[in-house]
């Protein structure tokens, strides 16, 4: 492929999703072509940090894993546009930007919101016709091979499972977020490990309720600030421990290690379907109940059995009772091992598919060739 400069403009509308995405774009798109320049503007540096923590959170401009990476203010320099220019979010790039587009015949790329939908697949990869002549595309990343597919590293689940096979590994990540020993022990012996991240409105009070019910007991591990709540129900049973945010390649290994993740938003969703692990996945909440038609629209396309299915409506529209009751069954022997297996082999499934980053390396290859 012919090489191709990016900038990604990111504005943090909310929580960490925007800048989770476009930072592991960023650095993919870095990885396909190390000799060519990615550009990353972004108007949080703080919650960049959070998340990737060799970012400076003072710094206007610094390279990080050989990507530029701008502080998104008015202040911002006059740079010279790259020949691929990626929207994340439709977030605007300045206009005087935009104007220095035209001057460089940049390709423009809106990335899409993720949504299992059926009318991504026709909007997927339409012009969107513009006044100053730029050629602007839409580009969805989607579950199915008419869409551009899911940010995915090559050589990610071989990695994962590399990292799986040393146990020491997984118990050098529980010291690092500062679980006791006395717990990873019990984790030795057969507790539970389960990942909680999400949104305040979800029945994490029944979640911790059921699991206290079942016959084995829990490690319940809570990124800082996610559910206080909860924190100071510790037991003979459920263990929970608050951790503090992690960088993203050690979240990444948080859910491989764990049985069972709740994830939330986009770019968790994503990483824990990567993981092949039985997940719950609270949806970003939109106006008129919208973000439920997507929420079905990604079950219609699981392989999850209705049970699961039913679960994960309880989490997302708050039913204590029915997440409690779906909650447990799904943990029983016989629907755990199912769920497993689903999840496991759905990861396989999506994995054949073409990544994201490399699907639009593709498409803006074969754009800039026909001009
Ligand atoms: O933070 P989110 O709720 O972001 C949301 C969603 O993306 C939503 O779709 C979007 O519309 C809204 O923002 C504006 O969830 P998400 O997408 O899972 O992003 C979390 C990111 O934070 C992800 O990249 C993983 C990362 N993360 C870490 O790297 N370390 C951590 O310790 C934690 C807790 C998260």
């Amino acid at each position: 492929m012919a090489r191709l400069s990016f900038d990604i403009f990111c504005r943090v509308v909310d929580n960490f999703g925007d800048i989770g995405v476009c930072w592991r774009l960023a650095r993919q798109l870095k990885a396909l072509q190390p000799n060519s320049a990615v550009r990353l503007w972004v108007d949080d540096l703080y919650s960049f940090s959070r998340i990737a923590h060799e970012i400076n959170a003072q710094a206007a401009q610094q390279s990080v894993h050989g990507i530029e990476i701008v502080h998104w203010t008015h202040l911002a320099p006059r740079l010279q546009p790259h020949s691929v220019v990626i929207e994340a979010f439709a977030c605007d790039p300045p206009a005087a930007f935009i104007d220095a587009m035209v001057q460089q015949n940049s390709l423009w790329i809106n990335l899409e919101y993720l949504s299992a939908e059926n009318w991504v697949e026709s909007c997927h990869m339409l012009p969107s016709a513009q006044a100053n002549g730029l050629r602007k595309y839409f580009f969805f990343p989607g579950f199915t091979t008419a869409t551009g597919g899911l940010l995915l590293e090559p050589d990610l689940l071989s990695r994962r499972d590399q990292w799986l096979s040393n146990t020491d590994r997984h118990n050098e990540l529980l010291q690092a977020i500062g679980v006791p020993a006395s717990h990873i022990q019990r984790l030795q012996q057969g507790a539970r490990q389960v990942f909680l991240f999400c949104y305040a409105s979800a029945p994490a009070q029944s979640l911790l309720d059921t699991l206290k019910q079942q016959a084995s007991p829990s490690l319940l591990i809570v990124p800082s600030g996610v559910y206080p709540a909860l924190l100071n129900q510790s037991d003979d049973l459920v263990y929970i421990h608050e951790m503090p945010f992690v960088g993203q390649d050690a979240f990444d290994h948080l859910l491989w290690s764990s049985d069972l993740n709740f994830v939330r938003g986009e770019d968790s969703l994503v990483r824990a379907l990567w993981a092949g692990r039985p997940l719950v996945w609270q949806i970003y909440s939109q106006d008129a109940d919208a973000h439920m038609i997507k929420l079905q629209a990604w079950l219609e396309q699981s392989p999850y059995a209705p049970g699961v299915q039913q679960l994960m409506r309880a989490w997302n529209v708050g039913n204590q009772a029915e997440l409690s009751l779906h909650l447990h069954n799904a943990l029983q022997t016989e629907n755990w091992a199912a769920w497993q297996s689903d999840s496991n082999n759905w990861c396989t499934k999506l994995a054949e598919n073409p990544d994201l980053a490399y699907s639009l390396l593709e498409f803006c290859t074969q754009q800039q060739r026909s001009g």
